[in-house]
């Protein structure tokens, strides 16, 4: 991509709204702009790294058995008076009434929605287990949206919902779903640790949520330490970190605490993720019935899994960056290098920096290519504002030499290589 054609409107002073370092970074390196309060539109270097997240929650989530589809934003009032929830969930809740007067809301979740879905379309036990899961926006009407994305009024999840047929298997599915949530985040490369949790509005029994540790979260957490190596390991054993202690906030009572000082740790953290196993709450209140192997109409039961893939954004930023601006982990960078060619006047500079930015784009290496006739401070301050994991600058001198600079985002060390040499770096 070339940024003389981009869409990267940067800001060099720090927003007075923003208070923690994501929302600061987020609007700074033009990731974000606020609509109104608590709702925000995406630009593209932000969209990019949205979609990343959301892809590899997608591929892991499926690898556990779950299956896409893409509800509604817009529900019926009447399927949330089915379930008891629609006064329930109070000021919460955006109520909208359409022209013929019936009550609609934006949801701000989908079990109702999901519920009636099953009870329509599948009737045996044939067809269980069954786990459905969409990445879409949701509305809460948070009465305090703040922090940017990090706790917006319209946000972007994964809801996951499943359906079996008895307990027993309900559970395995829920930890099935617990474990594909700690592959989920070793693999974006964030310590997320499991607790249990109530169920608050959601209702039922099993709950966990998983909290990213951050200098700057929410919410106050203590663990054992074991967690950190169990989370490290290529298979989880779900029974052991289950015995371990967690907890946040108040819940902690250091006078009563099962683990010792010199185990336990005490962290920020944000909570990403949260998993529910409520029965048959819904499913019986909506009366979603299926025949049993004896011809039994009998209520499945459920669960349902949330990623707030929008907040894990403003997570990574919380755990990675300096004082320049964000530091990109490769796997959720909105592009793994940005090219900078110092001189854009100096033909021998720019005949260079365009065939190594055509060799990037040939061998499939995502670039942002600094092609703008600016200044070098102005360049170096922006990349390293928006972070890509690779800085690569070409200048007259290397041009001449056929040489180019090359550096690591987070560190200081820069080498001169050869074009082949720093293909080969770019494409390990
Ligand atoms: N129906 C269930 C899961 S499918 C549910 O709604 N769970 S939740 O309420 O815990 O939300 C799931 C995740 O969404 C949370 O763990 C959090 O990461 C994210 N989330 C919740 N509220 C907000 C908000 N206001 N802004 C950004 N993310 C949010």
């Amino acid at each position: 991509m070339l940024l003389s054609q981009y869409f990267l409107p940067v800001l060099k002073e720090n927003p007075a709204e923003a208070q923690v370092v994501s929302h600061r970074l987020m609007l700074r390196a033009g990731m974000i702009r606020q609509q109104s309060a608590g709702i925000y539109t995406w630009l593209p270097l932000g969209l990019r790294v949205l979609r990343k997240v959301a892809n590899i929650v997608r591929q892991e989530i499926e690898k556990a058995g779950a299956v896409e589809i893409l509800m509604p934003t817009i529900q019926s009032a009447s399927l949330w008076q089915e379930s008891g929830r629609y006064d329930d969930y109070g000021k919460e809740m955006l109520r909208i009434t359409d022209r013929h007067d019936n009550a609609m809301l934006y949801g701000p979740t989908a079990e109702e929605v999901v519920t009636d879905i099953f009870r329509n379309n599948v009737k045996s036990y044939k067809d269980l287990p069954l786990n459905l899961y969409q990445i879409h926006w949701k509305f809460r009407d948070e009465i305090r949206p703040r922090f940017g994305v990090m706790r917006g009024r319209e946000f972007y999840m994964k809801d996951g919902y499943s359906f079996d047929l008895d307990q027993e298997s309900s559970t395995k599915t829920y930890f099935k779903m617990y474990e594909a949530y700690l592959r989920i985040f070793k693999r974006l490369g964030l310590m997320a640790i499991p607790l249990k949790a109530d169920n608050g509005a959601i209702g039922g029994d099993l709950s966990h949520e998983f909290q990213v540790l951050a200098d700057t979260g929410e919410s106050q957490l203590y663990y054992d330490k074991a967690f950190e190596d169990m989370l490290n390991q290529d298979t989880y054993d779900v029974a052991s970190l289950q015995k371990l202690y967690a907890a946040v906030d108040d819940e902690h009572d250091s006078a009563n605490c099962p683990v010792d000082d010199s185990s336990l740790r005490s962290a920020r953290g944000i909570e990403v993720g949260h998993i529910f196993q409520f029965g048959t709450k819904y499913s019986n209140a909506m009366d979603a019935a299926i025949d049993d192997a004896n011809g039994k109409r009998t209520h499945p039961w459920m669960g349902s899994y949330g990623i707030g893939v929008s907040r894990v954004v403003a997570a990574f930023i919380e755990a990675f960056h300096d004082d320049s601006g964000i530091i990109w982990p490769e796997v959720v960078a909105p592009f793994k290098v940005g090219l900078i060619n110092l001189k854009v006047k100096d033909e021998t500079s720019t005949i260079f920096a365009n065939s190594f930015y055509e060799k990037l784009l040939a061998a499939n290496v995502e670039v942002l290519y600094d092609d703008r006739d600016d200044s070098a401070g102005k360049k170096f301050a922006t990349m390293d504002l928006i972070g890509l994991p690779w800085q690569v600058v070409v200048g007259p001198r290397g041009a001449k030499e056929g040489v180019l600079e090359i550096k690591r985002r987070g560190t200081d060390e820069k080498q001169e290589v050869s074009v082949e040499a720093a293909l080969d770096m770019l494409t390990a």
